[in-house]
């Protein structure tokens, strides 16, 4: 299988890693942090120095383009030097400029470029409560124009008495860098806000520049805290009648900030104001948020669309747009209207706030991520529930999970992009060498947060079990706990004996359920002859039009190259073509019962990627829902791929796709062991099933294997897998595969012959 991981960062440590890698690990795929994303394990070269290995070139490069890396650590931070390779002494692509950005500037403004004040201190830290004495001399700011963000290394000592943490240094210290706008010659705002700071800004912007995050999203996550501790780049306090000490966060605010409130307030509040309107008060002292959204909003009048409800939503939708246009990352509001002076039933209060963020997502025009915190309080149990609920019902509603199959080079890849209009996914262009392993990207189209899973050819059979299997492995964590549709791609105007075999996998591994959710898409639409449309291409192949009618008619043409920009007809363009696509997806899905495709083996997949969930929330505090779930995801991936590690790959389709008994085995084989056990005595049996033989010939293997694999390996299904090798029916290779792995699995076991 080829290596996916192979652009490798070199870390040095001034204390060893091993027994904090998985914070380490963390911090350098979430890219909010790091400027990362998917990587491989943390390994050791050589004394207090490591490696880790990224998927994508562009990740590599953000981690190195800051040479000295923040990592918190339960004990305080660790700064980790980071470099291309071994020989290099540090990072190729930071520079030392002192002592005037504006120089660097103008030479090449679109560079990196780090800053090292070493020497003179810039005027805002003279400004700031830090004396000189307080901070050691060597801090660096990494300005990242291009971006219009900043990121910084700092590693401020203080040598007064109150000595705080180190984690709170790089906290004051921000601040200090927030207030002078100026640092940014072209006119771009420093960034600003604690631990987001350390990343949020600049990494969001650099994920949708690189095309990695997600592309303007806004992340909804709900936690349990107190909302005036949240290190988020701005906050909301509700008011009403423009008196900001009117509810009691507004209260609680003053007493934290004091009188400067008061006087910040009033200078920002204009004269005349109507409700639905805020006050915005930035750079506050000892509040974590740089910025505070004072929102005026009405007491509820008793109805669930009257005056009070469409005022608070009005309100959302401000402050989100004024974040979106002062380029603010991150936003922490309360349960807005709930409370004595505001009164809203809690359940409305959910209903509102939640949809009016989805609905401003919708209409939104950013390309940047904006991270939306609701904050309850801890003890506020009915509040959670009601937010949770309403969540879960809009995300349900408000999001599609696709998955590309396919031939290789039949055009999954490239057709990934169109649907996007993006080049997210990695291409490929020629039709051999093609994608290797999975790639899962998200983005909303026209209001519904749509994930797209792009695979590599798995009904191929020049691929080798070994670099298939993982991917549909992959595949499975990628879409729980379901695809809402699977499109199947064909090349058009060229039918060959190839196309016909992919049908013929089609018919056989695809349950009924299955193609209840299928789709079949055409790309290189320019090869259908002028005037002739899909239909007609597809009615002079007996078996495709089978296919097409068992996926109740659906079928659309597409050209990836020819018709985007300026199509030759409204039928021969990819945007009219996407949006006829779009509208049959979900119109099958408020047809399908569940909504979206699962079975009892994605459903295992899904509770699996839960309970990882659970555990990373605990032990990784601030990461937002969507970083969580993709951490979850690897972990689920790296179980499944131990535990089905002998599974044939035609059993992994047959079950990803629902037939029946492959579903049971595989669900088996992840569940237990004693049902692995219980399975060898069916050998018979299944051997004489008829239609599935061929593929339980693999499984049953598979099976065991995942048996074995739980008492101490893979060996088992691999010796199933070999031993059925010489077998000339699909019955009698089904039997020879589970006596050999009977065999290994009893001396794994233990058990005498
Ligand atoms: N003319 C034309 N060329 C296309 C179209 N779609 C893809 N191609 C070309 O077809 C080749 C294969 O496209 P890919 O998108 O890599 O195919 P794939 O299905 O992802 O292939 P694998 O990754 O190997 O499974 C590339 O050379 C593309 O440039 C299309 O609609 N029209
Ligand atoms: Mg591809």
């Amino acid at each position: 299988m080829e290596d996916t991981y192979q652009h490798p960062v070199f870390l040095e440590s001034p204390r060893p890693l091993e027994e904090v890698r998985r914070r380490v690990e963390l911090y350098f795929c979430v890219r909010r942090r790091s400027g990362g994303g998917e990587c491989g394990p943390l390994i050791a070269v050589r004394e207090n120095i490591y490696r880790i290995d990224f998927k994508h070139q562009q990740d590599q490069q953000k981690v190195l383009g800051k040479s000295l890396h923040a990592v918190e650590l339960e004990d305080g931070f660790v700064e980790i030097r980071v470099r291309s390779s071994l020989d290099s002494p540090t990072s190729s692509s930071s520079r030392s400029i002192s002592p005037s950005p504006a120089e660097n500037s103008e030479d090449d403004p679109d560079e990196d470029a780090e800053l090292h004040f070493d020497d003179q201190q810039p005027p805002f830290l003279e400004e700031n409560h830090f004396s000189e004495q307080e901070l050691a001399p060597t801090c660096s700011v990494v300005l990242h124009p291009a971006e219009g963000g900043a990121s910084y290394v700092a590693s401020a000592d203080y040598s007064g008495d109150e000595k705080p943490e180190r984690g709170r240094d790089s906290v004051e210290f921000c601040d200090g860098l927030r207030i002078d706008d100026s640092m940014d010659p072209e006119g771009n705002m420093v960034s600003t806000g604690q631990e987001e700071f350390r990343g949020a800004a600049a990494a969001s912007a650099a994920a949708a520049a690189a095309g990695g995050g997600g592309g303007g999203r806004v992340h909804v996550e709900i936690v349990q805290d107190t909302i005036e501790t949240q290190e988020t780049n701005a906050m909301v306090s509700p008011m009403v009648g423009h008196y900001y000490r009117s509810t009691r966060l507004g209260s609680i605010l003053e007493n934290i900030v004091g009188s400067r409130l008061t006087e910040d307030f009033d200078e920002a509040a204009g004269d005349e104001w109507m409700p639905g309107d805020f006050v915005l008060v930035e750079g506050l002292p000892r509040l974590p948020s740089n910025a505070v959204f004072f929102l005026d909003l009405i007491p509820w009048d008793g109805d669930d669309d009257g005056t009070a409800v469409q005022i608070l939503r009005l309100g959302i939708n401000n402050i989100l747009a004024c974040c979106d246009d002062r380029g603010f990352r991150s936003v922490a509001l309360p349960a807005l209207g709930e409370g004595m002076a505001l009164s809203f039933p809690i359940s409305l209060v959910a209903r509102v706030i939640l949809e009016q963020i989805y609905e401003y997502e919708r209409e939104r025009a950013s390309s940047t991520d904006l991270s939306v915190r609701i904050v309850l309080l801890p003890e506020n149990e009915e509040a959670k529930e009601a937010f949770t609920s309403v969540q879960e019902e809009l995300q349900h509603k408000e999001s599609r999970r696709i998955v590309l199959l396919g031939k290789t080079g039949s055009g999954k890849s490239h057709f990934a992009n169109t649907i996007f209009g993006d080049d997210l996914f990695t291409t490929h262009h020629s039709a051999n060498s093609g994608t290797v392993s999975c790639q899962a990207e998200t983005k909303c189209i026209n209001g519904v947060s749509t994930t797209v899973v792009d695979t590599p050819g798995f009904f191929d059979t020049r691929r080798s079990e070994e670099d298939v299997k993982p991917e549909i492995i992959r595949c499975l964590t990628e879409c729980s706990p379901g695809p809402h549709a699977f499109l199947i791609v064909f090349k058009a105007g060229k039918f060959t004996k190839q196309e016909q075999e992919v049908i013929d996998k089609i018919c056989q591994f695809f349950s009924n359920d299955a193609l209840e959710h299928a789709v079949i898409v055409f790309t290189h639409g320019d090869q259908l002859p002028p005037q002739m449309k899909i239909e007609e291409f597809i009615a002079d192949n007996e078996n495709l039009s089978d296919l097409v009618h068992k996926c109740g008619g659906r079928c659309f043409v597409f050209d990836n190259k020819y018709w985007n920009n300026a199509p030759p007809d409204e039928y021969r363009s990819n945007q009219f073509q996407l949006e006829a696509l779009l509208t049959t997806i979900d119109r099958m899905v408020a047809e399908n019962k569940e909504g979206y495709y699962t079975n009892e083996v994605l459903q295992e997949v899904e509770k699996k990627i839960q309970i990882y969930e659970e555990s990373i929330k605990a032990e990784a505090g601030n990461l937002t829902p969507v970083e969580i779930r993709k951490l979850a995801k690897a972990e689920a991936f790296n179980d499944f791929l131990t535990q089905l590690a002998g599974t044939a790959t035609g059993a992994l389709l047959g079950a990803f796709f629902g037939l029946a008994t492959m579903v049971a085995m595989v669900v088996n084989a992840v569940r237990n062991l004693p049902g692995a056990r219980n399975l060898l005595k069916q050998v018979p049996t299944v051997a004489a099933a008829g239609s599935e033989v061929a593929l339980a010939s693999g499984i049953i293997a598979g099976v065991v294997a995942g048996a074995a694999a739980i008492t101490g390996g893979a060996v088992g299904g691999i010796a199933g897998l070999e031993a059925a090798k010489g077998a000339k029916t699909p019955a009698e290779a089904a039997e020879r595969a589970a006596k050999a792995v009977v065999e290994k699995f009893k001396m794994l076991e233990g058990i005498p012959k």
